[in-house]
């Protein structure tokens, strides 16, 4: 549980649905969708909003410490395009976008920001805004198109030549070994219910620790176990599509013990001398009572393991979390999936951790969600909270092991428009400006946060919601393929000149 003030409620604004604890978890976690929930419940709250400005008693200039890692964010299959270039193999994504109703618009990654072309212009892009540090996902299907076997070299080649573009821009690559493209050969054989799906991961992020870690020294594993859990496997809106908490939580374990076997990989190659980095990108929200009725305590605890505990248990302690598993009975997976030694392997000590925020929880006796409390970007499930991110940064600094913390991603969709050769986007300003002042005050109170990536440095393929929603510093004509920094982006260019924030005018 996070600490923080009630958000202003009304009694009368909660929902009971009337069902046992257990289907009601059942159903929260049948909801849960990118680690928020659906409206569906609580849609008409009109909830006071206790938001507080948290920079109001600060001093300005707000000057980060030196070293502070100021950086942007992608993924491969958002922006690379060249969907067949170079021998890549098939992904679960391409499938899934190709299917209709999957995609707005049945939107597809197939052309994206075609970033696979244009990566050294992007790169100029970015060293003129001054970013200090890339993350980047390396798309497995290009290195395997198979997923295991045959290397396709032409596609590693083209990674070298993208990390070497960015140290030659002094620029400081992070890579992502997976951001949700699993090459489609190896769902066909079951995907990360396959307990042998998470040794080729190992096999595939070791041929890229010998093959680009000469250059590359920050590393993330997975990216948001949570969101393949709650849309890939359970809502069924991400690929691979499937609608089935049994199932998710399989997938769940092997993608930790995938993790946790990649890092073990890494320290056989590397050992543990500091020059080279890994960890996972995990997002994390904090969770809130909506009120002081009874259950509402236990709520929030309960869903605070499903969002948080759930995935850092196991790659902090060596567990997971007994109250989480014990609420999910039968959906939990079996010792014949959770075989022994594999915590072991998740527990594998990592050497940061990768921190997506985007949006808290309110919850309620029930347990039951209640939407409404903050304001929303274009992307419904994101509330605006940016003490949340203050919140997660101080609980991970109180509760667990003293890792180095990145902001891994960060940021948010607005309906931008083009105009005059540029975008104006206030709003994101204010967004990214509130979360880098509770990114401030975390380290003021002794979060070990080293950098910011924010999320993201081109607008690109939204997944589901295709090229509806707009969450770059960039704004990409996609008819064209011309670049146009908005408003938010001369913005960041500033504040990384400054290193910190000014005071902001108004
Ligand atoms: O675009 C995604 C990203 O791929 C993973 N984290 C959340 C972002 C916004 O939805």
């Amino acid at each position: 549980m996070m600490e923080d003030q009630l958000p202003q409620q009304r009694a009368d604004e909660y929902v009971s649905l009337g069902m046992s604890r257990r289907e009601l978890l059942r159903q929260t976690l049948l909801v849960v969708v990118g680690g928020t929930l659906l409206e569906t419940a609580f849609s008409g709250c009109s909830v006071a909003n206790n938001h507080t400005h948290p920079s109001s008693s600060l001093a300005y200039p707000l000057v980060f410490p030196t070293g502070f890692l100021w950086g942007a964010s992608t993924s491969a299959y958002q922006i690379e395009g060249a969907a067949h270039a170079d021998g890549r193999g098939a992904s679960i994504w391409d499938t899934f976008s190709h299917t209709p109703g999957k995609t707005v618009d049945g939107a597809t990654g197939d052309v994206a920001d075609d970033h696979y072309h244009r990566y050294e212009s992007d790169f100029n892009l970015l060293h003129a805004l001054g970013v200090k540090s890339y993350r980047f996902s390396i798309a497995w299907p290009r290195i395997f198109p198979d997923g295991a076997g045959a290397l396709n070299q032409p596609g590693l080649d083209f990674y070298r030549r993208l990390v070497e573009s960015l140290l030659q821009r002094g620029i400081r690559p992070m890579a992502t070994l997976f951001h949700w493209d699993l090459p489609q050969a190896l769902q066909d054989q079951g995907g990360w219910e396959n307990r042998d799906v998470a040794k080729r991961f190992a096999d595939y992020a070791d041929t890229l620790f010998q093959a680009l870690g000469d250059l590359v020294p920050a590393w993330l594993t997975v990216n948001e176990p949570k969101t393949i859990v709650t849309q890939g496997y359970i809502s069924g809106t991400h690929a691979p599509g499937i609608q089935n908490p049994a199932r998710a939580y399989v997938a769940l374990h092997h993608l930790l013990l995938g993790h946790g076997l990649a890092t073990q990989a890494f320290r056989a190659r590397f050992g543990r001398d500091g020059s080279r980095l890994i960890g996972p990108a995990l997002n994390l929200s904090p969770v809130y009572p909506a009120d002081h009725a009874e259950g509402t305590a236990a709520a929030v605890t309960l869903q605070d393991g499903i969002e948080n505990r759930l995935y850092l248990d196991p790659i902090f302690k060596g567990s997971y979390p007994t109250d989480v598993v014990e609420a999910l009975g039968d959906t939990w997976p079996s010792a014949a999936v959770i075989q022994d030694g594999d915590l072991a392997i998740i527990h594998t000590p990592i050497d940061h951790l990768g921190v997506n925020y985007y949006n808290p929880l309110v919850v309620t006796a029930g347990p039951q969600f209640v939407n409404g409390v903050y304001p929303t970007t274009q992307a419904s499930w994101e509330q605006i909270y940016p003490n949340g991110l203050y919140d997660i940064l101080m609980r991970l600094t109180r509760d667990y092991d003293r890792v180095n913390l990145y902001i891994t991603e960060n940021g948010a969709p607005y309906p931008d428009t083009f105009a005059s050769q540029t975008v104006d986007d206030p709003q994101r300003i204010v967004y990214l400006h509130d979360h880098l002042v509770a990114a401030y005050r975390a380290i003021q109170a002794g979060a070990q946060l080293r950098g910011y990536h924010l999320w993201s440095l081109l607008d690109n393929f939204e997944w589901a919601e295709g090229y509806s929603q707009r969450w770059g510093i960039v704004y990409v004509d996609f008819a064209t393929q011309q670049r146009y920094p908005k408003q938010s982006a001369h913005w960041y260019s500033e504040v990384i000149r400054q290193h910190g924030l000014a005071q902001p005018q108004g």
